[in-house]
């Protein structure tokens, strides 16, 4: 710790060609936010670097989709994601954007002095050009059939059904994603960076020096290195980015992954003019947050380029976050199958921390994690009101009640042993989250906040001052136990407030608002002493912290997710963004032998009825027809199926799995799916069979 004097936090910069999603906040904001606000309450010197990424093809893409020019997407977008930020207290310190001049001079620059010191290697090539759009087409804007597995519809650089990477050469009948017209080759030329040569400097400095970094990041990155590195264009052709700094360099820019992260830097000589104490000198902590498809950008590439630059500091952690699904879905904008920001400050007003606790006490931590709306709302009735408000509340309801509305004072010659217990409570709570905190583990941070909350509320049930002052004669004998209890219950609840701060900023501040104490207080120094409140001082009446999420509330969200899902047809899909470098695929699952396989007693079946089960927004009831008899089938499908629509369909069946009751109904048997990016697909015979007949 004390090897470093200032931080530097950085949060990834969305793409500007969409609003976000929680999946993004859970992702990296909110630990980001988290973090800084920790750090800020610690008095450090930091910076919180956010902004958007309003270059590469993710742009250019929406711009054509939506029939307007580039500048006008980045624009809508940038003041659509800026305010979402805001208003859920993402606390940066400047929140900009990579179509600045500040930063089309910087990496600019950047680019030049390592173009200037020998750093890029120029070569030319053949590559598809859409004479339509008057475009090349990298990644995945070109389309056509695996080599592999012969799926029609293989991206130019990964095919989605077997996994297989692949170049645009290998895809047979290749076609533009843009125009659907068939591509010629066309020669360009771009300047690329030999990632090889960095290879022994990244395994010596990330993989011998950083083994303390996340087991997902550090796992990722080290597979990229053993598989080996090679060379990549750093420039792209493209009339939307930064032009590359050369002569004879017209339609060309830089490939958005080399100038998005010098962003970062960009966005820090816009805040302050000292930005070079953080980003040159060695004194400073470089942080990272992303989520893991932006890992081998983070890891390997820009501390690529950093070092080849020189002078810089290196990120010294990197603590990406997996996925978090929703409703056990995959999260896909193009399919809006997502709960946006924007939307759901306006649906809970005044509820974003309750947001922010949810998406910290689920975060995908070290594994991907599902949001679920039930979630949400239990979390929010049986933690965030029955625990934290009900202790703040009840501390400042009886305060009110039996101690004239002041703070009472401690008594030392009445304290007993559950005044000393609910004290080390404190103490070991404040270790505990700053040692969860320091090592990113969020959301062990918020658990050890939320003990001192239940320990609270424990405490009160142990002394029981309504009871202690049940009648005015019974009050005046006790009142020195029953200032004690409140005293500590108000100590404990000034302490909470410094606790939530960095996860429920809002909630902190009103506590502080009823405390009657300056948002000073809430400096991490203060964080368990008994003195934040005075005695004698007269405090605000209670007002409720949380308040309940109802039933309907949560039907209503279901509701709207499934009412807003678009069917993911392929003929108008949007091709998702350039994939980082290909994702490792899933890997294979164990080798079985073959008597393993032939255990499983498949068959094509019918549908002949479909209805959704009650209360379970997931489930659909399903009758069967396996030639032989009709089996009652009960299916996690709901949200991708409407009932009516599915019934006369053939599905594959493994007919002698154990039956399984679910919600009452005893499921007799279990149907095959295929999952493309989320969407479900049956899987049935290429034509018609009887139905019972055997699939082997
Ligand atoms: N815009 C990718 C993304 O939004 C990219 C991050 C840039 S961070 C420098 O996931
Ligand atoms: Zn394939």
């Amino acid at each position: 710790m004390a090897k470093f004097n200032r931080y530097l936090i950085t949060a990834a910069l969305p793409y500007a060609n969409g609003p976000v999603h929680i999946g993004h906040l859970a992702g990296c904001y909110l630990p980001a936010d988290i973090y800084v606000r920790y750090l800020r309450a610690k008095k450090a010197d930091v910076k919180f670097i956010g902004g958007t990424d309003e270059h590469g093809v993710p742009i250019t893409i929406k711009a054509m989709q939506e029939n307007i020019s580039p500048q006008d997407i980045v624009d809508k977008y940038y003041n659509i994601i800026n305010e979402s930020f805001a208003e859920m207290g993402i606390s940066f310190d400047i929140f900009s954007r990579t179509s600045r001049p500040v930063h089309h001079e910087t990496a600019a620059d950047f680019f030049l002095k390592m173009y200037n010191d020998g750093r890029f290697e120029e070569k030319e090539s053949e590559q598809y050009f859409d004479e339509v759009k008057q475009v090349f087409l990298a990644d995945r804007y070109i389309i056509g059939t695996c080599p592999n597995c012969g799926n029609e519809k293989a991206y130019g650089d990964q095919c989605e059904r077997c996994g297989s990477s692949l170049s645009p050469e290998e895809l047979i009948n290749p076609r533009s994603a843009l125009s659907d017209a068939v591509p010629v080759k066309r020669k360009t030329k771009h300047w690329y960076m030999p990632l090889q040569q960095y290879e022994p400097w990244l395994r010596e400095w990330l993989l011998e020096g950083h083994k303390e970094w996340k087991n997902n990041v550090y796992g990722q990155c080290k597979s990229w290195l053993d598989n080996g590195l090679q060379s990549r264009a750093m420039t792209r052709d493209s009339n939307w980015g930064v032009k590359v700094p050369l002569p004879n360099a017209e339609g060309k820019v830089l490939y958005v992954w080399f100038d998005a992260p010098i962003g970062y830097i960009s966005a820090t000589k816009e805040l302050t003019p000292d930005w070079a104490d953080y980003w040159c000198r060695e004194d400073t902590k470089l942080v990272h947050f992303i989520g893991k498809d932006n890992i081998v950008f983070h890891c390997i590439i820009f501390p690529a380029m950093l070092k080849a630059h020189g002078g810089f500091v290196l990120p010294e952690n990197v603590p990406a976050n997996e996925f978090l699904n929703i409703e056990g879905e995959k999260v896909s904008t193009s399919r809006n199958w997502a709960v946006w920001v924007h939307e759901y400050v306006k649906d809970f007003p005044d509820q974003q921390d309750v947001l922010r606790y949810v998406l910290c006490s689920t975060a995908p931590e070290t594994k991907d994690n599902d949001f679920t709306w039930k979630d949400f709302q239990d979390r929010n009735n049986n933690e965030l009101v029955a625990i934290l408000g009900n202790f703040v509340n009840r501390t400042m309801v009886l305060m009110h009640k039996l101690c004239k509305g002041k703070v009472p004072p401690f008594h030392t010659d009445v304290k007993d042993d559950k005044d000393d217990a609910v004290l080390a409570v404190l103490q070991n709570a404040k270790q505990e989250i700053e040692d969860a905190l320091e090592n990113f583990r969020f959301r062990d941070a918020l658990q050890a906040m939320m003990n001192v909350a239940r320990e609270g509320n424990r405490y009160l049930q142990e002394k029981q001052p309504w009871i202690l002052a049940k009648t005015p004669e019974l009050q005046e004998q006790h009142q020195a136990l029953i200032d004690n209890c409140l005293h500590l219950c108000l100590q404990l609840t000034a302490n909470l407030a410094i606790f939530c701060n960095p996860f429920l900023p809002f909630t902190a501040r009103k506590i502080c608002h009823m405390l009657k104490v300056v948002d000073r207080m809430l400096e991490w120094e203060n964080a368990g002493s008994l003195k934040l409140v005075s005695v004698g001082y007269s405090l605000r009446p209670p007002e409720l912290l949380f308040k309940k999420i109802e039933d309907e509330q949560v039907a209503a969200q279901v509701e709207k997710l499934r009412a807003g899902l678009k069917p993911s047809s392929t003929a108008n899909a949007e091709p998702a963004a350039p994939a980082a470098a290909s994702a490792p695929a899933a890997p294979q699952k164990p080798e079985i032998q073959f008597d393993d396989f032939a255990k499983l007693d498949l068959r094509v079946g019918t549908i002949l009825q479909a209805e959704k089960v009650e209360k379970a927004d997931k489930l659909l009831k399903l009758l069967v027809d396996i030639g032989t008899e009709k089996r009652t089938v009960v299916s996690g499908i709901a949200m991708h199926f409407r009932p009516e629509e599915i019934v006369g369909k053939q599905v594959t069946l493994v007919a002698n799995l154990a039956p399984r009751k679910m919600r009452g109904i005893e499921s007799q048997g279990m149907i095959l799916m295929a999952e493309d990016n989320g969407k479900l697909v049956f899987v049935n015979p290429a034509e018609a069979v009887s139905p019972g007949s055997g699939v082997s």
